[in-house]
């Protein structure tokens, strides 16, 4: 019994040591990220030059000197980021998370440490990331970097993982004179590009019984900027110093794509990302767009599991973002002006995540979202203090009884939209 307690208590100090460690300005962040609920990912590089997505070196096998061949043909003389930024505005998207640097080591802003950046090695010669941070900072959205762990390029990145064994390099090299040249770029990146929201790492995998000093980076990271909010792309559980949890191509949860098996549901915020083709980096090949409707859906679902959505598009090499990905956003855009309310600001609701759909709550009010209609009659489960349902869309009643241990809701045919139902449920508290 007594050791039963002493366990109790030093867990929940535990607890309180851990939210302690985390200054206000950071939870504040951490709470603007989650009601912020959507996102624009942009996998942006030299490999967009070959249309071929982000992988294309390591999947082609392309040794670092011919790929170093890219830079100066990488001329995105087309590139307006205060129409990027407009379009994410557009959309519905609240914050943008762009590739500062993917696998293949690229730096997309003008990096003091190596001439493999943007303004050093193309003819475009300016600094992509800074034209965006002073734009986002214009048109008030927060913007985070995406940055890979994983160099497939850098020479003391060695020894070397999974992939990136094509490239050509010399069989030796100092991996901590690696982890120093990256913590270089951070701090550039924390240091000359304003307010950063995030930094979203990705890679750790391709090493993960590496001694990757995470506690360093994230802790560099932290004392530049307090407030910037640290995720890693590891598909494990969070790590210390981590303030939020994605999942790729999943939901919270879920497993289909294959990359989330190890992980289970943390306490941080949690974010899924997912592509409108199937590729990430500019593929000229893929057309295997999804709808408008189905994007939705996933971000409704998305919201329902208490996840933001962050949606992707690869820009072309010209810097234009291709005219299918802009439609699709501009219909979602529509869509959330209408709708928004159930989205922004709201948690998962009260009844989890059921194959007819799913809900969303905040401040008194539950947001149903029937995205597939299972019958005339729709059960729930309980729902404390429910005074009155309304459809979102007219604010016209929704039947609703109350029955031992839920309730019954019907709407006839005509009122229920295929995309999404949403009934809003206002309680008392
Ligand atoms: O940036 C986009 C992709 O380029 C990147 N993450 C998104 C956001 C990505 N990296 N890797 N992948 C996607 C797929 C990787 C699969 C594998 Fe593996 C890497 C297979 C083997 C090594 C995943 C990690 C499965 C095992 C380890």
């Amino acid at each position: 019994m007594l050791r039963k307690l002493v366990v109790v208590f030093s867990l929940a100090v535990l607890a309180v040591a851990q939210t302690q460690k985390v200054p206000p300005e950071r939870l504040k962040a951490r709470e603007w990220f989650q009601n912020a609920k959507f996102g624009m990912f942009i996998h942006w590089g030299v490999y967009s030059v070959l249309g071929d997505g982000e992988w294309v070196m390591n999947n082609k096998k392309i040794p670092i000197s011919e790929y170093e061949k890219l830079a100066p043909k990488f001329n995105p003389t087309e590139y307006d980021p205060a129409q990027w930024v407009s379009m994410a505005k557009n959309a519905g998207m609240k914050y943008i998370t762009i590739t500062s640097k993917h696998h293949d080591g690229f730096a997309m802003w003008g990096a003091k440490q190596s001439t493999w950046n943007i303004v050093d090695a193309t003819p475009y010669k300016k600094d992509a990331l800074k034209m965006l941070a002073n734009e986002c900072k214009k048109q008030g959205i927060k913007l985070f970097f995406y940055h890979s762990h994983l160099d497939w390029h850098h020479p003391d990145y060695y020894p070397r993982g999974r992939t990136g064994q094509s490239g050509g390099r010399p069989e030796n090299g100092d991996f901590n004179r690696y982890l120093d040249y990256m913590d270089a770029q951070l701090r550039e990146l924390l240091t000359d590009y304003g307010e950063i929201g995030g930094i979203w790492f990705d890679g750790w995998w391709d090493r993960p019984d590496a001694e990757w000093r995470l506690n360093k980076t994230y802790s560099l990271i932290h004392s530049l900027q307090p407030a910037t909010l640290i995720g890693n792309n590891h598909h494990r559980m969070p790590f210390e110093g981590e303030d939020y949890q994605m999942f790729e191509k999943d939901l919270p949860g879920h497993n289909t794509a294959g990359f989330n098996a190890d992980a289970g549901i943390g306490q941080l915020p949690l974010e899924t990302c997912e592509t409108i083709n199937r590729s990430w980096g500019y593929n000229s090949t893929d057309k295997q767009f999804k709808n408008t409707s189905d994007l939705i859906r996933y971000l409704v679902r998305a919201a329902g599991y208490n996840a933001n959505f962050l949606l992707n598009v690869g820009p072309m090499p010209n810097g234009k973002i291709q005219p299918e990905f802009v439609e699709r956003l501009r219909e979602i855009g529509q869509w959330m002006q209408k709708n928004g309310e159930s989205i922004y600001g709201t948690r998962g609701g009260p009844v989890t995540p059921r194959p007819w759909g799913v809900t969303t709550q905040k401040q008194g009010k539950v947001f149903v979202h029937v995205l597939d209609w299972p019958d005339e009659l729709l059960a729930l489960p309980k729902i404390a203090n429910v005074k009155s349902a309304k459809l979102l869309a007219t604010g016209a009643p929704v039947e609703w009884k109350e029955i031992a241990g839920g309730a019954i809701l019907r709407l006839p045919q005509s009122a229920r939209d295929p995309l999404d139902t949403i009934i809003v449920l206002e309680t008392s508290r």
